[in-house]
């Protein structure tokens, strides 16, 4: 079985040196959440009320493709993963998506608050509403998941860091900026709040018992920077579309143009 203290990123370079302390490596990861996408004007139009229902909801179909390949990217970790112990806590976050037991589910709370703010659940399977520089980025993660190092893939996770305070500033603003969204949609967000304090918790203690050098150390934080810059262009498409009015092939013509994915 592979331990995963074997550093993922093997150094016999001498420049390398020995990596920051766990702890310092902790904050270095941390220091990454300024980046995160709470920053970025479409979030914070959302929260501070300047917000249309239509990029609400533009937001909510675009963001509903992020949220069912969550289940297929932690299934692609999995698959790459040989350590049961592992595998056994990884798998809740696939349930945690899909649902089990009594639990609905990730994706159906998140139909929820699709119908919650005006999109039926045809209309979020559909995709028709998916941005090609949404659907790209978020491919790009399945991807990356696919082909890495499933250290590498826990760690691109570790933007979850920094969604509590996404999800609950949602839950302290939406209600009343918006109040002709049905409560029933807020769901979601109070679900994550927990799930990723306790997801961060795993995928911190495998990137604090993985990454012991320099190299291995700077690794980790290139790959959460490309999981934010994910997080980011989302957004990017997103402010083109719906706030800049410039919505894929906008001139040529006004109807959507969009496919399902290959
Ligand atoms: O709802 C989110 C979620 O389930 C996940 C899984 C996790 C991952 O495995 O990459 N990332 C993530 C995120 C969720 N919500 C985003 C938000 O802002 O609502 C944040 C996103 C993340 O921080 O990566």
């Amino acid at each position: 079985m592979t331990s995963i203290a074997t550093p993922f990123v093997s150094s016999t370079n001498p420049a390398d040196g020995d990596g920051l302390s766990p702890a310092a490596f902790r904050e270095a990861l941390l220091a990454k959440g300024a980046y995160y996408h709470v920053h970025h004007p479409y979030q914070i139009d959302m929260t501070e009320g300047r917000a249309t229902p239509e990029q609400i909801r533009g937001w909510v179909a675009n963001r509903f493709y992020y949220q069912i390949n969550i289940p297929q990217k932690d299934a692609a970790l999995l698959a790459n993963c040989p350590d049961a112990a592992t595998r056994r806590r990884w798998i809740q976050r696939l349930l945690d998506h899909d649902g089990h037991d009594a639990d609905g589910g990730g994706i159906e709370a998140w139909l929820t608050l699709g119908e919650a703010v005006g999109l039926s659940r045809d209309e979020l399977w559909s995709q028709e509403h998916v941005l090609p520089g949404v659907r790209f980025a978020v491919d790009a993660y399945v991807n990356f998941v696919r082909r890495a190092d499933w250290r590498e893939a826990a760690i691109s996770s570790l933007t979850e860091l920094f969604a509590p305070v996404a999800h609950q500033s949602r839950l302290d603003t939406w209600p009343d900026h918006y109040p002709w969204i049905d409560e029933a949609g807020y769901g979601y967000f109070r679900k994550r709040l927990k799930e990723a304090r306790r997801d961060v918790e795993h995928g911190l203690e495998v990137a604090l018992a993985v990454c012991t050098t320099a190299a291995a150390q700077q690794r980790a934080l290139e790959i959460l920077q490309f999981k934010l810059d994910i997080l980011w262009s989302m957004l990017d498409a997103m402010t083109l579309a719906y706030q800049l009015e410039r919505p894929p092939y906008h001139t040529v013509t006004n109807q959507r143009v969009f496919h399902k994915g290959l």
